[in-house]
């Protein structure tokens, strides 16, 4: 059943060649398919219309319980578990924040009461056991537009919306614009995962994925130095990298000169950044760099050169000057730790954002790090209006590829991961880890949003709930392992929990502890990792990737399955075991080892 502005239709009305109806000057036009709809929307007036978003709403019929939804994040960071209509709320309606709203929502705004979204792609069921089923509701794409699943009542039931969220982006008189086809599939509960995959195969498969990149090892700088790094820290662990098997060394925030100005370094880093990237190459291994390519610092030589590449804060056609899409005091800048977005539907932005990239290669770093790339979906003015939130990200995205060329490795970060398939070989899939397992909930920053901030159990669940993820749609970055035992608030059995769901999950395998400070347990427990994910992935490049067998079960999974063993943890803990396959060979430490 559909409703089109409060008119009901049953699915006998829409069968046939595709339906058009009237909403003003818009035409929207649906058309049925066997698994899912096409549909279009076209502007029929004399004049120009904004469009925030369109949706197909679809009644639930027949629910036999509270029904679960899985709900994806719209970026990296964004939590991604599974909530209950009527239980759990979204957490817009706690925090009231549009600046945070904004970084973790296509939408900005806030959800309706009592609503729950997914972002690109949900699974809906009743129940969970042998005889319930579930109904698979994705996007195939997110290029042109995000695709938001909202889960509601009205007076009739539950309602589960399809939303193309076009951002306001302006559609001129006698427009037309093909929106992406949703997929709608049914199987039973305990087959969720499955239904996942196949659609993440499917859009894969029409984003043109990059997923040929190896397996990827490496060292980051963040976890450990954070801001203050400086060269001297990245030399001597550079010095003490001949002993571990690191195939990327990759520098974090903290070399730049400024937000925004990429090219200089700051005065911890006295060489540039082509000595560093020699001296890192030299060594054998493949030179890293972390940017935030769309933000700028207001007193960054970007932005006082180029006051016009910046978005506009603009509220009912109202501009109060350049957007800020960030705020990070450490980050200086001279407006109190806020930053300034980029408008990449600029066609001199484009340009500078290939140049940079251009330039990042040249002087030697061909795997670049790309952070904070929400930005450019904020609402705002930019100066192609007719471009969404999505095209924004892309637009930027597809610049740094130009610019980067086809051999260098993109790992997106901060990314709305709907926006740039076809375009990034690995994205961040969770939230930041941080030496301690969970975070007591009184400190939470903003309500409601306690699941984005930096916890390796929250870096833990996404692991899991995006599993489906990897080789499908790009590589899986999990977020670095914690290899430390000093200065730590994790157990060992708790660090030793997220190493082994990083190797069973066959995603990206990075270390960031000073490597002065890690002893033989440490190297044994990367070489575990390794062993593990180089299995996992192995077996996802041949489409039998890791899965989450209780993803619907409970609002946090505890389970991670794949070629390469079966971990079970508690979420809450940390605490874990991992079965290997029987008589695998190579099976490290036999067939079962308690993780406490
Ligand atoms: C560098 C870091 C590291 C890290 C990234 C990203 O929501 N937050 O407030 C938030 C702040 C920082 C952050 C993630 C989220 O970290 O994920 O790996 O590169 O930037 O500044």
């Amino acid at each position: 059943m559909a409703d089109v502005d409060g008119t009901r239709y049953e699915r006998s009305d829409l069968e046939g060649s595709g339906r058009t109806f009237g909403l003003g000057p818009v035409e929207l036009t649906v058309e049925l398919q066997d698994t899912g709809f096409d549909w279009s929307v076209a502007n029929r007036g004399d004049g120009t219309v904004r469009i925030r978003s369109v949706a197909v709403v679809y009644a639930v019929a027949g629910a036999r319980g509270p029904v679960r939804m899985f709900r994806n994040g719209y970026q990296s960071w964004s939590p991604t578990s599974v909530g209950v209509l009527g239980l759990d709320v979204d957490p817009s309606l706690r925090a009231d924040l549009p600046f945070l709203q904004a970084v973790h929502h296509a939408d900005q705004r806030r959800a309706r009461p009592g609503e729950l979204r997914s972002e690109w792609v949900t699974v809906l069921a009743d129940g969970w056991g042998p005889d319930d089923s579930a109904v698979l509701v994705g996007f195939n794409g997110g290029a042109g537009h995000d695709g938001t699943l909202r889960l509601g009542t009205n007076a009739l039931g539950v309602e589960v919306r399809a939303e193309a969220f076009l951002g306001d982006a302006e559609l001129p008189a006698g427009g037309q614009r093909t929106l992406h086809p949703v997929m709608i599939t049914e199987g039973p509960a305990v087959d969720a995962p499955r239904l996942l995959e196949r659609w993440a195969d499917r859009a894969g498969r029409v984003g043109g994925a990059r997923v040929g990149s190896p397996f990827q090892v490496g060292w980051c700088s963040w976890y450990q130095y954070f801001h203050d790094v400086t060269e001297a820290d990245i030399a001597a662990n550079l010095a003490l990298a001949d002993r571990w098997p690191f195939d990327v060394f990759q520098i974090d925030d903290g070399y730049q000169a400024a937000i925004g100005d990429w090219l200089d370094t700051n005065d911890r880093f006295p060489s540039d950044l082509a000595a560093l990237a020699d001296s890192i190459g030299s060594t054998g291994r493949t030179p890293g760099l972390w940017l935030a390519p769309f933000l700028v610092a207001p007193d960054s030589e970007v932005a006082r050169r180029h006051p016009d590449w910046i978005a506009r804060h603009r509220v009912d056609g109202v501009d109060s000057g350049p957007l800020r899409t960030w705020w990070n005091p450490p980050w200086g800048g001279g407006e109190d730790g806020f930053m300034y977005g980029l408008d990449t539907t600029h066609p001199e932005v484009a340009g500078h954002l290939e140049a940079v990239a251009a330039a990042v290669v040249e002087a030697g770093f061909p795997y670049l790090k790309l952070d904070f790339t929400f930005s450019p979906s904020l609402d705002g003015g930019y100066v192609d209006p007719s471009l969404t939130p999505a095209e924004r990200v892309r637009a930027g995205f597809a610049a740094i590829r130009r610019g980067a060329g086809d051999d260098t490795f993109l790992l997106g970060c901060g990314v709305p991961l709907a926006n740039v398939v076809g375009l990034v070989d690995a994205n961040r899939i969770g939230p930041d880890v941080a030496p301690v397992w969970a975070l007591d909930p009184s400190r939470e920053i903003v309500a409601g949003y306690l699941g984005t901030q930096p916890a390796t159990a929250h870096a833990f669940t996404n692991t899991l709930t995006r599993s489906f993820l990897h080789r499908r749609l790009w590589l899986n970055d999990p977020d670095c392992l914690m290899l430390r035992t000093e200065d730590t608030g994790l157990t060992p059995a708790a660090a030793r929990t997220w190493a082994h769901a990083v190797g069973v999950s066959g995603g990206m395998a990075l270390v960031s502890d000073d490597l002065s400070l890690l002893g033989p347990d440490a190297r044994a427990l990367l070489d575990e990792v390794i062993v593990l994910g180089r299995e996992a992935d192995a077996d996802a490049i041949g489409g039998e990737g890791a899965r989450c067998p209780d993803l619907l079960e409970h609002a946090a999974p505890r389970m991670l399955a794949s070629g390469a063993g079966s971990l079970v943890a508690d979420p809450h803990t940390g605490l874990s075991r991992l079965l290997r396959p029987g008589g695998h060979p190579g099976a490290p430490h036999g067939e079962e080892r308690p993780g406490h």
